[in-house]
């Protein structure tokens, strides 16, 4: 008889409250600095503290980096699983506004609201640790390295068209932008000319695109990666502009095979030489278009479903492999800022052209023949962007067209009026914005000196505390309006001088903070190099994919440059990232305060605890897939633990009777031994391949073996060494269960100290067995499989045998019969 009145119950709440306090006291989370020991640098993505806290949706980040921080303290790492808050920026600061508070006090509020909510869920950061970008002697730091970008000559101002957001009154970055859009506020996106901050990342396009090669990050994000640098090559050519003596531009065409092709050509609104060619007739006319395309944002200009407006110049330019004459249009598909601003248009054979053409009744001349009879673009109203034979193109008809490309290439640059080119769709990091809740750019601007960086001594430069911080609304940020902070001595001449009112990007602060958590109280440079040496490149980074682009590619490039400079020995910061899955809310859409759709960590710790929300979490579906939140699927996650709870607690406080029953089945507890080491191997792999859901599934199935070995032998030495066993397994997965079941147990030491189980594979392997295969009644062969065998699996395997397979010569089996566990009779 079951006895379960002498096993107390299982009660989360108490328990875990009162193993996070003992934590927090004994410091059992605190970063190892005993040197000689491996060590294991766990980090998440920088968050950034908003005021709706913590989703469980969040959880799906955390808690998985926690189970491997606490799995690789027990394999005896020494395990760096820190912290810290994203807190300047325009979020933070647009949500300041709307509450009517000020950021600083409000991300200082939520940053406490997120740490609360982290450890609910028993999550195990260092907290001595903990990093606040918007603190002085953090951005203090951001400042120094955007200084040491200045003077490697990789942070420059220019005047550029730039997104400008009205409501939010900054410029964004291109990658800000979404359809148009702001990505913070969701309205429309303006062109605008400013003086502008940027980094120089295009200096590193062609290494970070080569280096994502060797990082181990999941496909999907490193073709994110690679998409926004964007690399083509091609060709570079010159058209000359008939009867304007010396006028002459340069196209980037990526298919040079199509040069006889080409039937007009186009500039950029933009590009220098539209006032020069433009005709007294057209004049009104080309103005006036260029003036409303300025105002349109690139990805308006690019979307694909706009008509292809343009107008013609008056001018003509020459093809220089045929001398035919082209007219000379203006047209806001072809951006200023790609290539060279111009294009050589081949209606046949690029659709955007195509278009146009059709729109301005142009010639669409066929150079290339599909091979696989692909009708014309005159039967099918869209241009062939394959490839195929040569026609209409002069010495090269006949030619395979990707042959003729490089043929065709090689004769123009032997004439001299070519060159090969290669292009990046990446372009440089907008960072300056005009808003107030960001680190102050530390640059002086002086009426005799012109630009001089602050020493940096006199960092940092620090951001004054404006209780009124909203945007001016003139394209200044509100620290204009500060006269102590405005008005300064240049620092080269003494003489009177301004500061630079923009801040930086709040992207600036995410891009090397992974530094700072190696030593956060170091005081003589951003990071200390021993530390760094030490701890770094970050060992595994896990975070959503929403980031992929921006922040990835920005750290990146941060630390490259800090590689160039001498001050990291690695160039690459994250080798290994992981990304999860988004966690929608039950009805399938993603989680929202304003859909009153979100599940907090606070509420399913209430009901049911922070171990079976964290068993819940981790069992629903694999790492990297998106999920709907499921909440009576949590009830399999409570069983679970109950059990645990029961099978553990059993082995202390047996029921009467049981205790010292003995057991001469040999054969089983066989059975129970291989069970726990095949359950360590299975639970190690898994961890390590963030297989969670598999992990979690070969812990249940071994509570099913323990439950069944307990009927039948009651508490025998081998049961313990398995309760045992399933105890440090499950540590860092359900971290207070664990430790609570191990103090009951063993007493004092904590079970996250303890060694993670190590497994003999020759145990864990399956027994094997051996059958016989008879044809017809006779023994033909034997065959060695598992012992677990399914009897479907073994008629597949007897099929596949070559003996039967002669037997049967192509025609199926009469009948198959299995006896389990010894011998297959195929009858034909
Ligand atoms: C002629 C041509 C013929 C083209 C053809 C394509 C197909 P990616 O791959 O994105 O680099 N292009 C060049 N500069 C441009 C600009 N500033 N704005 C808009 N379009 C521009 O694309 C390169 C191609 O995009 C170039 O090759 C050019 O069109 C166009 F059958 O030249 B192509
Ligand atoms: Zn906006
Ligand atoms: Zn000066």
């Amino acid at each position: 008889m079951r006895s379960s009145e002498s096993v107390d119950a299982y009660e989360p709440q108490t328990i875990e409250a009162k193993w996070q306090r003992r934590w927090a006291d004994a410091a059992l989370h605190r970063t190892p600095e005993t040197p000689g020991r491996p060590t294991f640098y766990c980090l998440d993505f920088f968050p950034y503290p908003s005021g709706a806290g913590l989703s469980v949706g969040h959880c799906r980040n955390y808690v998985p980096t926690d189970v491997i921080s606490r799995y690789q303290r027990m394999k005896g790492y020494a395990v760096l699983h820190p912290m810290g808050w994203d807190a300047f920026g325009l979020p933070a600061e647009n949500e300041a506004i709307k509450q009517g508070s000020h950021p600083a006090e409000s991300t200082r509020r939520y940053a406490a609201n997120y740490r609360r909510q982290m450890t609910l869920i028993g999550a195990s950061y260092d907290w001595e640790r903990e990093i606040n970008s918007s603190h002085p002697d953090y951005y203090r730091w951001t400042q120094w390295i955007f200084l040491l970008l200045y003077r490697r000559g990789l942070a420059y101002r220019a005047l550029a068209p730039v997104n400008w957001c009205a409501s939010c009154q900054t410029t964004l970055a291109n990658n800000e932008v979404e359809q148009g859009t702001c990505w913070r506020c969701h309205e429309p996106v303006e062109r605008r000319d400013l003086e502008q901050w940027f980094l120089r990342i295009t200096a590193f396009a062609d290494e970070l695109l080569e280096a994502t090669r060797d990082l181990d990050w999941p496909e999907h994000i490193l073709a994110m990666q690679r998409n926004w640098i964007g690399r083509s090559e091609g060709v570079e050519f010159e058209m000359a502009v008939d009867g304007h003596a010396g006028a002459s531009f340069r196209v980037f065409t990526t298919r040079p095979d199509t040069v006889y092709g080409m039937t007009f050509a186009v500039l950029a609104p933009e590009h220098p030489l539209v006032e020069r060619i433009t005709g007294t007739e057209q004049r009104a006319e080309v103005v006036a278009y260029v003036e409303k395309a300025r105002r349109l944002s690139e990805l308006e200009r690019l979307g694909t479903e706009r008509a292809r407006q343009g107008v013609f110049t008056g001018a003509y330019a020459v093809n220089p492999v045929n001398q035919q004459r082209v007219p000379v249009f203006v047209a806001d598909y072809v951006l200023p800022s790609y290539g060279t601003g111009a294009i050589m248009a081949v209606p046949a054979h690029d659709q955007r052209d195509y278009e146009f053409a059709q729109r301005h009744s142009l010639p669409v001349v066929d150079v290339i023949r599909p091979l696989d009879g692909h009708p014309s673009p005159q039967d099918t109203g869209c241009a062939f962007e394959g490839h195929g034979v040569m026609v209409n193109s002069g010495p090269f008809d006949g030619q395979p067209s990707s042959r003729a490309g490089h043929l065709i290439a090689a004769m123009m640059t032997n004439e001299g009026y070519s060159r090969r080119a290669v292009q990046y769709r990446m372009r440089d990091w907008l960072i300056s914005r005009q808003r107030y809740w960001g680190a102050p750019i530390p640059i002086v601007h002086c009426p005799e000196c012109g630009m001089v960086p602050v020493s940096e001594q006199n960092l940092p430069v620090l951001l004054p505390h404006l209780p009124d911080y909203e945007p001016r609304g003139d394209g200044r940020s509100p620290l204009a309006n500060v006269p102590e902070f405005l008005h300064t001595a240049c620092p080269t001449c003494g003489g009177p001088a301004q500061r630079e009112t923009d801040t930086l990007d709040g992207f600036a602060c995410s891009s090397w903070y992974f530094l700072r958590f190696a030593d956060p109280w170091y005081e003589l440079g951003p990071f200390n190099p021993d530390a760094v040496r030490r701890w770094l490149p970050v060992d595994l980074y896990v975070g959503g994919a929403e980031h992929a682009v921006m922040h990835l590619l920005y750290a990146r490039f941060w630390t490259k440059v800090l590689a160039d400079a001498g001050l990291v020995e690695f160039r690459e910061p994250f080798p290994r990232l992981r990304s999860q899955g988004i966690l929608h809310a039950a009805d399938g859409k993603r989680m929202s305060k304003s859909r009153g759709n979100v599940i907090t960590p606070d509420e399913v710790v209430a009901r049911y605890g922070a171990d079976i929300l964290r068993i819940h979490l981790l069992f629903m579906a694999p790492f990297e897939r998106n999920v709907n939140w499921d909440e009576e699927g949590i009830t399999g996650a409570e069983r679970f633990l109950q059990r645990v709870w029961r099978l553990c607690w059993r082995a202390e406080a047996p029921a009467p009777g049981t205790r010292g029953r003995r057991t001469n089945d040999t054969r089983r507890q066989e059975d129970l031994v291989r069970a726990i080491h095949k359950t360590v191997q299975r639970v190690s792999d898994d961890v390590e391949a963030f297989k969670f859901n598999t992990a979690i599934a070969a812990l249940m199935e071994f509570t099913n073996v323990l439950a069944t070995n307990l009927e039948e032998h009651g508490i025998t030495a081998a049961y313990r060494q398995a309760t045992g066993t399933l105890i440090r397994l499950l540590a860092p997965f359900a971290p207070h269960i664990a430790e609570e079941l191990w103090a009951r147990r063993e007493g004092d030491e904590s079970v996250h100290q303890q060694a993670w189980p190590s497994y003999d594979p020759m145990l864990a392997a399956d027994k094997e067995i051996t059958l016989v295969l008879q044809v017809n009644g006779k023994v033909r062969d034997r065959i060695v499989v598992p012992a677990g065998i399914s009897d479907e699996e073994v008629r597949q395997l007897a099929l596949d045998n070559g003996r039967v397979k002669n037997y049967l010569d192509g025609k199926p089996p009469q009948k198959i019969i299995v006896v389990s566990g010894r011998l297959i009779n195929v009858v034909v």
